[in-house]
C-alpha cells in the first residue's frame, strides 16, 4: 500500500510555535511516525508539505493512479478550499482527513470543512499521534 500524506499551510511551523494548541512535535518528528507505522505494516508514505493551494491540487491530480490513499491535514484549507475539495473528489482511493487539533471545538470560522465530505474517515483532535491513528485505520481498511 502505498500512500500519500499531505500537509497543508503553516504545518511547517509545528513544533516551532504555539505548543499548547499543536504540541511540541515538529512536521519531521510527525513523518518519522509516520514512516515507522507504514514499515510495520509493508507499506510505504510520500510524505509532503505545501504552504500553496495550487500546488497541493497538482499533487493531488497527479496521485490517481499512483498512490492507493489519501490522508490529508490541509491546515487552514480545510476550512476555505473547494478546488482542494474538487481535486480530492477525483480521486477513487480512501481519503482521511487528519487534524491535530479538534477544529469544531474552536472558533466557529473552523467549524466546517471542504474536506470532510469527501472523506472516508476523520481524526481530530488527538494531537500528532492522530497521524498514526489515521494509518492503522487505513491498514485495517485493507484488512477487511
Ligand atoms: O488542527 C489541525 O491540524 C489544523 O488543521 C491546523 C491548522 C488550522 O488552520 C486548522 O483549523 C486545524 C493550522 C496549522 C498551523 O500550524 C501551526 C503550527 C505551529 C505554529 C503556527 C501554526
Amino acid at each position: 500500500m502505498n500512500i500519500l500524506i499531505i500537509n497543508g499551510p503553516n504545518l511547517n511551523m509545528l513544533g516551532k510555535r504555539n505548543p499548547t494548541i499543536y504540541g511540541s512535535d515538529t512536521l519531521s518528528d510527525i513523518e518519522a511516525m509516520c514512516n515507522n507505522c507504514a514499515e510495520k505494516h509493508y507499506a510505504s508514505v510520500d510524505f509532503r508539505q505545501s504552504n500553496h493551494e495550487g500546488e497541493i491540487v497538482d499533487w493531488i491530480q497527479d496521485s490517481i493512479n499512483r498512490f492507493d490513499a489519501i490522508l490529508i491535514n490541509a491546515g487552514a484549507y480545510t476550512h476555505t478550499s473547494i478546488a482542494i475539495h474538487d481535486a480530492l473528489e477525483l480521486f477513487t482511493g480512501p481519503i482521511v482527513e487528519v487534524h491535530i487539533s479538534e477544529p469544531n471545538k474552536r472558533e466557529a470560522f473552523r467549524h466546517v470543512s471542504f474536506i470532510e465530505p469527501c472523506a472516508a474517515h476523520r481524526v481530530a483532535g488527538h494531537g500528532a499521534k492522530g497521524y498514526e491513528m489515521a494509518l492503522e485505520w487505513l491498514f485495517n481498511q485493507k484488512q477487511n
